[in-house]
């Protein structure tokens, strides 16, 4: 269950997280190494006690995996603008995120191995380039993700190196459970397990009450939502928006956060 998972890792956070400044002022509890597993075959990793924006998420992770852009016009088109900070003079975010998958043709590597060597123990989406580092608006928070192929189950472990709790952590949990969906049926796989690293997970001061808020909500009054995906689709670069949705999404409303940039 996500929230148990998850609110569990909050509620340590706040408990005994180490008190620190940051890059941004907004002074964070933190703990380090935090890990949340799911086996995707049997659930959604998506929060119940609030709203996540699943729609929103997984139209950025499409503009990063599969548009492989870094154009923040791009993602405006479809109503998103969670980027619009980013954005430099020429539109761009920079060498950053979609612009490090398509420079090394990292999706479509990762795919020809997933179908003719599964078995190979180097199969990463890696968005951590030194060299272009400086020129990036904005360093990658979800910086890497391994695979591996058990069984017939394609595992994703997903590293990211700084995470938001309130804000960024439940939405990039939402967007590689739904790549690992997504890669997977292309490749003719089962989904398997779903690991999520955080290297740094904090809470920043400025929204210990809605995490507080949100903890006092029981979280097993909804059941998780079921996964569809459009089993039509065999092709990554064909998936839309829509042909992912979560089947009765039950959830407490949304709570209003602070975003430290
Ligand atoms: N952050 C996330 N997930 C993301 C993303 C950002 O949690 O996908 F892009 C948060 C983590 C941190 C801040 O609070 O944004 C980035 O700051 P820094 O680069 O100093 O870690």
């Amino acid at each position: 269950n996500y929230d148990k998972q998850y609110l569990t890792i909050v509620e340590n956070i706040l408990k005994n997280g180490y008190y620190a400044n940051n890059r941004t002022g907004m002074p964070t509890y933190k703990l380090p190494h935090q890990i949340m597993q799911f086996n995707l075959e049997k659930e959604f990793p998506i929060l119940t006690t609030k709203k996540v924006a699943f729609k929103t998420a997984v139209k950025e992770m499409l503009w990063i995996y599969q548009k492989q852009s870094n154009v923040v016009e791009d993602l405006r088109k479809e109503n998103v603008k969670i980027w619009n900070e980013w954005e430099g003079e020429d539109g761009t975010i920079g060498k950053a995120y979609g612009y490090q998958i398509k420079k090394f043709h990292q999706i479509d590597n990762l795919i020809e191995a997933l179908k003719n060597n599964p078995q190979d123990r180097r199969m990463m989406l890696n968005l951590w380039n030194w060299a272009d580092l400086p020129e990036m608006n904005l360093a990658p928070c979800c910086f890497l993700t391994m695979w591996d192929v058990t069984d017939g189950h394609l595992n994703c472990m997903l590293i990211q190196r700084s995470g938001d709790m309130p804000l960024g952590v439940p939405f990039n949990t939402a967007q590689f459970a739904v790549l690992t969906h997504m890669l997977a049926q292309v490749t003719g796989l089962k989904p398997g397990l779903f690991t999520h690293v955080i290297n740094n997970a904090h809470v920043y001061e400025n929204q210990i009450e809605g995490m507080k808020l949100q903890l006092s909500r029981k979280n097993d009054d909804y059941e998780a939502p079921k996964f569809w995906i459009n089993p039509e689709i065999k092709d990554f670069y064909d998936f839309t928006p829509d042909d992912v949705k979560l089947i009765d999404y039950k959830h407490h409303e949304a709570i209003k956060m602070e975003v430290s940039v």
